[in-house]
């Protein structure tokens, strides 16, 4: 098998996306995408000219065939992507601006779909061995039993072969009975070498702390860099030996949010991978996030390194303007 650079595992799902913003029970018309966090970032480090790989499972229909197809066609290799032909492939909406502008809401339809059905045997050693990277998230121990045994086995798997392994808390409330049961579970992965998580995430994983306390934690419970995304206030990180914080570039709308953390944990381990220091990793994932910032849909937008190198060198001029 071709060796990988970074491997993941996690539900995708078509999203669709209000064409209009405002509630949903007034939006007529709907983009489709195809999306989900742990596709979002193999997408753009694929893009960021790394070899990236997806464990999960669609359902054998249409959107199933969508969700191959684009992975497939984004340089995603789909060897472990498996067509379950008794589940089906789940979607979700997105609403926008609405009740808070700039900000976007999702409603799942995912409860019981392919994906959620994955188990351990979905996860097998030789294709984790052969990456250098294992990227997870929050979100796939709170889709089911089987998912989070499935995960743990991947990262038991990347533990024992010396992968490096890169964590994004993602605490999605809705998928969790309590807020409890996210910390509990998810403390477990606090120990990946590489964490990306936000000030509201910290909030519930290490309560009562600012958010450069919590990441500090984070350090002490064995992480060697901790990312702390702050949306439009920017970004932060800290190792044992630095911490560095750059702020948001200013970007003239936003269209939708959903996806910019997957960016920009995409483009921050690019760098990271490519050996930059801490600020300029922060500022790549900044860009990578405001570019997908304007767009629909999660990882269109996501740059290639020249589209980076663009983006980055006209928000400079646009300083100098002003
Ligand atoms: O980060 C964006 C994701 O949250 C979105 O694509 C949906 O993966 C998703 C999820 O499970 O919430």
């Amino acid at each position: 098998m071709a060796g990988l650079d970074i491997v993941s595992l996690g539900e995708v799902m078509i999203q669709l996306n209000a064409l209009t913003p405002g509630p949903l029970r007034s939006v007529y018309l709907f983009e489709k995408h195809v999306a989900g966090t742990e596709a979002n970032v193999m997408v753009g480090l694929a893009r960021l000219g790394y070899r990236t790989g997806l464990i999960t499972r669609v359902g054998d229909d249409e959107f199933g065939i969508a969700i191959k197809n684009t992975l497939r066609g984004e340089g995603v290799d789909v060897s472990r992507v498996k067509v379950d032909p008794e589940g089906y492939t789940g979607v979700y909406f997105v609403q926008r601006h609405y009740p808070v502008p700039g900000e976007s809401t999702v409603l799942y339809y995912r409860r019981g779909s392919a994906a959620s059905k994955m188990t351990e045997d979905d996860v097998d050693e030789e294709y984790i061995k052969s990456s250098r990277v294992l990227h997870i998230t929050g979100i796939t121990p709170a889709l089911s039993r089987t998912c989070r045994l499935a995960l743990d086995k991947a990262y038991r798997l990347a533990s024992r072969n010396g992968l490096t392994i890169s964590f994004d808390t993602n605490v999605r409330v809705k998928l969790w009975k309590k807020p409890s049961e996210a910390s509990q579970t998810l403390s477990t992965y606090l120990k990946s070498n590489i964490v990306f998580t936000c000030p509201a995430d910290l909030k519930i994983l290490l309560p009562g702390r600012s958010f450069k306390e919590a990441a500090s934690k984070v350090l002490d419970m064995g992480a060697e860099v901790v990312v702390v995304k702050l949306g439009g206030r920017g970004a932060y990180a800290r190792t044992k030996r630095e911490e560095a914080q750059v702020p948001a570039f200013k970007i003239p709308y936003v269209e939708d949010v959903i996806g910019a953390g997957d960016a920009f944990d995409a483009a921050f381990l690019a760098s990271y991978l490519r050996g930059y220091g801490l600020e300029e990793c922060l500022k790549f994932g900044n860009a990578a996030g405001a570019l997908v910032v304007m767009v629909r849909g999660d990882w269109e937008a996501i740059p290639t390194w020249d589209t980076l190198k663009t983006f980055m060198e006209s928000m400079e001029t646009e300083k100098l303007l002003r």
